[in-house]
């Protein structure tokens, strides 16, 4: 099915509200769940995994040194919806299906509370491994200003976790940064940017032969995909949303959630894009821009001016990175050539 394009709104995520905020600690909960989430209203709802039964889940909002503690629960069902490859390191038949870990990517915190690969815990279903099925993670926030994320991070299925949903927001701020006035509230939009493809049910698709065409003989645990690129390029949780913006500065915080493919991105307005911040946060200086090239986990933090556009102007942000990145297939005008529109 051809879904149309820029007939569903851009969704916001909501921000996560703490269950507790004292001065010496900020306290959140954050359940993983399995739900139904529709991506496009041509599609019937799809299966999905998400934190607290959203795709993507909630920004977690915090300050510039705030104490932050996350207990993360896995309440997911004991098997995967999505084919898993046996083949992968730490993916074999002795390990349990649905194993969660929750990392925030590009945050500094002690190891223990790191998230890393092997770590994971599980439902509490399965009779092996760790018999617990929850983690509090200690999240300092002694950093600059940045949009983080958090997302699954499990030794052999993390591209399936990511794939599935489990992926969301975290911002930090501070006074410095509020004092720039920086556009803010309605007009700074985050844009969690993932490719997905859809069985004619609308259930998420994910290889589960292998596409290699002639395995070496000597080598028959090939992987099934050394890599996957969607054909549907999601927004928000939307295929191919739209945003009406006003005549006036807008700020966009953009992460690239895909596993593996590139976004190139460019207005076919011909404006240029105003960057002021990647990973880390905010650059030295604003840099302008005809382009964008953005990476899988990467962010970045540009401002646009649609102050020039007269009223009722489509402007659309398009895809021109080949995937895998440079060298593969052209994107397709009217698929994954591109990603959301303004008007
Ligand atoms: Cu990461």
């Amino acid at each position: 099915m051809r879904l149309r394009p820029f007939v569903d709104p851009l969704p916001i995520p909501r921000v996560l509200q703490p269950l507790e905020r004292r001065k010496d600690k900020t306290y959140y909960e954050v359940r993983m769940k399995e739900f139904f989430h529709q991506f496009h209203s041509q599609l019937p709802p799809t299966r999905v995994w998400g934190y607290e039964g959203q795709l993507p889940g909630p920004t977690i909002e915090v300050e510039e040194g705030e104490c932050t503690h996350v207990l993360w629960m896995n309440d997911l069902p004991e098997k995967h919806f999505l084919p898993i490859d046996r083949t992968l390191h730490g993916s074999g038949h002795n390990m349990p299906e649905v194993r969660t870990v929750v990392h925030l990517h590009g945050a500094s915190v002690e190891p223990e509370s790191d998230g890393y690969p092997d770590a994971w815990y599980t439902n509490n279903f399965g009779k092996c491994g760790p018999r617990f099925s929850q983690k509090i993670y200690k999240y300092p926030n002694k950093q600059r200003p940045a949009m983080l994320w958090y997302h699954d991070h499990a030794v052999g299925i993390t591209r399936l976790n990511v794939y599935a949903g489990l992926v969301g927001l975290y911002i930090i701020r501070n006074e410095e940064e509020r004092s720039l006035n920086l556009p803010s509230g309605v007009y700074e939009i985050p844009l969690v940017i993932q490719d997905k493809s859809f069985n004619d049910d609308g259930s998420l698709f994910y290889p589960s032969t292998v596409d290699v065409q002639d395995p070496p003989p000597d080598f028959p645990d090939v992987s099934i995909t050394p890599g996957f690129a969607g054909n549907t390029i999601t927004v928000n949780g939307k295929a191919w949303p739209y945003l009406e913006v006003e005549q006036r500065k807008y700020r966009f915080r953009i992460l690239n959630g895909s596993n593996e493919r590139f976004y190139r991105m460019k207005l076919d307005s011909g404006q240029q894009f105003i960057q002021i911040g990647s990973d880390g946060g905010l650059l030295q200086r604003p840099v302008r821009t005809d382009e964008i090239v953005i990476a899988p986990s990467e962010r970045c933090d540009l401002v646009i001016d649609f102050s020039d556009q007269d009223v009722g102007t489509n402007i659309t942000l398009l895809n021109t990175a080949r995937t895998p990145f440079d060298f593969g297939n052209e994107p397709d005008p009217f698929t994954d050539g591109e990603s959301c529109s303004s008007g």
